[in-house]
This record gives structure tokens, C-alpha cells and sequence, in this order.
């Protein structure tokens, strides 16, 4: 397989530092075993997120002393405006200070108690402002999503059987909208097809649902309907996703991610009525609408970066980058959910750490060992981030799937940092028998993996185990 290199060259550098062991083992520490409370300082290669942490080029550099920081009516939105309208093709262009307001601003608006939205996976801050309302929030993702092993090019795809039941159930007037997530974050960055959103689209028309894009890394979404549907082979990124939009009837946006900026969000959409009363809503909590949260220069990287993320050599050298590192640790034997996702690789830690049973957070003890042994930061996607208690027993109900992620950021590391990563993750592979599994000491009462405090358990030795 080729992989291709990198289409920039680097302008300016930020020097990362480089920790001993005793300096790591010292944080984690003190950190309680969680990452999130490591400083970022002390990090050499952060894969803790793809949200926020891109490079921007100089052509959006240059956009931000271009900001018109007026009140109101500042050039940037129009520009905005234009950019989101001409990719999207939604009438009203609500700027946002990032996913999350979007979010809340469309659920606190349509969503009633009582109602559910369903959804491929709810990222957890969509499942939040759902559920926050009152409201229930539904997976409804091909089965297949759940295992690792699986491999289908469309794994984000929604189940519209089951879709068609949770209609059934509920009754329509009780859905005010399906969302569709593309890539599907929770599922492992895997894309939606095209067929798979028309016939999405056709099932919600018979019942008269409004559907709605979680929109946040619909680039590299594009990129993959490109790469694997074949009607689309020759279609340019920005013709799929104009294709892809006008299947819905608004979207939230986290530009954060392919909007290629380090903070931003929109919400796009056509109906006037539920924009009014957005809108209205949007002037209590986050700004005017021709700014929404953020500065006039911040508009302008984000109209900038909505264009170039549409760039097909970026595209190819972003998630080609993402399957590099995915391959490299395939060939070595390293059990990583299948096919590669758009943004991230996910580590399978129950494949990887069979001798950590799940209540003893495989997944946050890859993480620490990771960490400890070669300075790099991922992120747990398991028990600690979706373990709940059963209100009943008091006893955890783990997730599914417990991996690590390796989300990379765009244009931010060289291919090299990236082989450092695919070996570093390969050397803890052939080690780690010697990983141990942690116990939880502290636990806030919602989003716990952000606080979360741990111990390191002494370890068993492999037969006691066996035997006990
Ligand atoms: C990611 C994030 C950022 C994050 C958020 C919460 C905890 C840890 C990390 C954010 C998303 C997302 C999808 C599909 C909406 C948001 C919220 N992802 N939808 O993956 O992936 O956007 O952060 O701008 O509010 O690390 P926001």
C-alpha cells in the first residue's frame, strides 16, 4: 500500500519536549491516573483529540487580521454565510462557539420531554443535550458497528429496520428529528454511505421526519464516498457533499474538527420558524446572530477552513495519514477495530489486555502505560467514559466495546511522529504482560472520565489468576 506524504511544508514549529519515565510516572501520579489532568506540556505526541487541535494555514492566519470585530453585520459572517450556504445549502447560517451550542440551541427548541431523537451512535455531548431535555436519545446503527472485526466500508450506516420499528414504537409525532452522524465518532470514525442517507431520507419522508447532520467530519465523510462508492468516483468532495446535504434539512457543526479551526460551530437549517426561535434563544445565551460566541477573525478562519477542508490532496493525505499509523500497527499484529476510521485508530483493549478483566479499566490502563512508557496521550472509550450503574444492583454495566483512541490531529504531526507512535504502541504490545489493571477512587456523578481518579493495582501473577 502507498501512503501519501505530506501536501504543505511547515512555516512555523512549535517545539514539544520530550519527559523522562520518572517525570511521567511522577504526573500520572499526581494526576490520579487520568490523562485529562495531565498537562499538555508534558505530552510529546497528543492524541487525546482531533477537536480543536489543527494547524491552520497561512492563508487562514492571514484571515484573521482580516476580522471586523463589529457588533453587527461584520463582513466575516456574510463571508461565513456565503461559504456554509454554498457547501451545506441550508437557508439560515447560525454561527456558534462550538458543536455543543449548536446542539443545545436546536434540542431546547424542538425537543419536548418525553420525545426521542434517534441517531447512528449520539456522540455523548448530543446524547447530553437530548437527554437534558427530557428526551431520549437512540442508537440505532447497524449491528455490525459493534464488532471490531467487522469489516464493512460503511460501518457508520443506520439500521433502517430498526429505524422503521423505533417509528413504529414511538409513533412519529414523537420523533421531532433523526440525526445522522458522519464520521460516526462513537462507532469509530466509519463513514455513511450515500445510498444508505437517500434511503434514510426516503424512510423519514413517509413519516414526515426532519433529518439533521451531525455534521462535524462530513469532509472526510465525502472522502470516503468517493474512495468506496463507485457512482461517485469522479464526483469532485464539494459536489457528494452538496449531494449529501440536500438529503436533510439542516445540520450542527463542530468546526473544531473539518471546519479546520481550533474553536467554532454552526447550526444550519431551512425551516424559518424553528430559526426565529433559535435565533431568539441564541441572542440570550451565546451572542448577536452575525457573531454567536465568537470574534469576526474566528468567522473568517472558518469560512476559510470549510474550503479547505474540501481539498482532495489534504483529504487524501489526512486519512491516509490516520490509516498509516493503522497499518502499521495491523501488519504488527496489534488488535485495532477494523476498517480504519477517518480521524482516529482505535485500540481493541480487551484483545490487547485480555488478562485485565473489564472491571479493572483495560482501556484507561493502556492509556497509563502508553503514556508512562513512551510519552504519548490517547484517550479511554470504554468502561470509564460509558460503564453505568445499574440503579438496581449498584453494580456496572460495561460497554460493548472498550478501546483507546488515537485521534489525530489535522496537519499537525509529520509521518514520522506517526511511525514513532505505530512503534511505541508496537513495543508495549510485545510487553504487556507487565500492564496493570487500576481501581477507580473518585467518580463524579456524570461525565466521570474527565475527574475520574485511580490506583494501580499490584500485579497478579497470570496463574493465581487462572486459578482464583
Ligand atoms: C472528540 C470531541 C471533543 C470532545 C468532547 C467531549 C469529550 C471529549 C472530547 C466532539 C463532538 C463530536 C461529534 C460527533 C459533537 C461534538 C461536540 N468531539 N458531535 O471527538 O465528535 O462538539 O466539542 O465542538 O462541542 O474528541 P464540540
Amino acid at each position: 500500500m502507498k501512503f501519501p506524504s505530506e501536501p504543505f511544508k511547515i512555516k512555523v514549529v512549535e517545539p514539544i519536549r520530550r519527559t523522562t519515565r520518572e517525570e511521567r510516572d511522577r504526573l500520572l501520579r499526581a494526576a490520579g491516573y487520568n490523562l485529562f489532568q495531565v498537562p499538555a506540556e508534558s505530552v510529546y505526541v497528543d492524541l487525546l483529540t482531533d477537536s480543536g487541535t489543527s494547524a491552520m494555514s497561512d492563508d487562514q492566519w492571514a484571515g484573521l487580521m482580516l476580522g471586523d470585530e463589529s457588533y453587527a453585520g461584520s463582513r466575516n459572517y456574510y463571508h461565513l454565510e456565503e461559504t456554509v450556504r454554498s457547501i451545506f445549502g441550508y437557508k439560515h447560517v447560525i454561527p456558534t462557539h462550538q458543536g455543543r451550542m449548536a446542539e443545545n440551541l436546536l434540542f431546547s427548541t424542538v425537543v419536548k420531554p418525553g420525545m426521542c431523537v434517534p441517531n447512528n451512535i449520539h456522540f455523548d455531548t448530543t446524547r447530553a443535550n437530548v437527554e437534558h431535555q427530557g428526551a431520549q436519545a437512540l442508537d440505532v446503527v447497524i449491528k455490525e458497528a459493534y464488532d471490531p472485526r467487522c469489516e464493512l466500508p460503511f460501518k457508520g450506516n443506520m439500521d433502517l429496520i430498526r429505524l422503521e420499528e423505533v417509528i413504529h414504537r414511538e409513533g412519529a409525532s414523537r420523533i421531532p428529528l433523526a440525526m445522522v452522524t458522519i464520521t460516526n465518532n462513537s462507532g469509530g470514525g466509519q463513514p455513511v454511505s450515500m445510498d444508505n442517507i437517500r434511503k434514510t431520507r426516503a424512510l423519514l419522508n413517509r413519516f414526515g421526519i426532519p433529518l439533521f447532520f451531525d455534521a462535524c467530519r462530513f469532509a472526510e465523510n465525502c472522502f470516503f464516498i468517493k474512495e468506496r462508492e463507485p457512482e461517485f468516483a469522479d464526483k469532485s468532495i464539494l459536489d457528494i457533499a452538496r449531494e449529501l446535504f440536500s438529503y436533510g434539512d439542516g445540520c450542527t457543526m463542530s468546526a473544531k474538527k473539518d471546519g479546520l479551526v481550533n474553536i467554532g460551530g454552526f447550526l444550519s437549517l431551512n425551516d424559518d420558524q424553528w430559526a426565529q426561535a433559535i435565533t431568539n434563544m441564541l441572542i440570550l445565551v451565546e451572542g448577536f446572530p452575525t457573531y454567536g460566541g465568537l470574534a469576526g477573525r474566528d468567522l473568517e478562519t472558518m469560512a476559510r477552513g470549510l474550503r479547505e477542508v474540501l481539498d482532495e490532496d489534504y483529504l487524501n493525505f489526512r486519512v491516509g495519514q490516520v490509516r498509516y499509523l493503522g497499518e502499521l500497527l495491523d501488519q504488527a499484529g496489534v488488535p485495532i477495530l477494523k476498517p480504519i476510521g477517518g480521524h482516529a485508530v482505535y485500540l481493541n483493549a480487551k484483545e490487547f489486555l485480555p488478562h485485565i478483566e473489564q472491571a479493572q479499566f483495560p482501556a484507561q490502563s493502556l492509556v497509563v502505560a502508553l503514556y508512562r512508557e513512551h510519552g504519548i496521550r490517547g484517550v479511554e472509550i470504554g468502561t470509564v467514559m460509558f460503564g453505568r450503574r445499574d440503579p438496581a444492583t449498584g453494580r456496572t454495566i460495561h460497554p460493548e466495546l472498550e478501546m483507546v483512541r488515537l485521534a489525530i490531529p489535522r496537519r499537525v504531526y509529520t509521518n514520522m511522529q506517526i511511525a514513532y507512535v505505530a512503534e511505541s504502541i508496537v513495543d508495549l504490545y510485545r510487553r504487556r504482560d507487565m500492564i496493570h489493571g487500576l481501581r477507580l477512587t473518585y467518580e463524579a456523578p456524570v461525565l466521570r472520565h474527565f475527574t475520574a481518579r485511580f490506583e494501580e493495582l499490584e500485579r497478579q501473577p497470570l496463574l493465581q489468576r487462572a486459578a482464583s
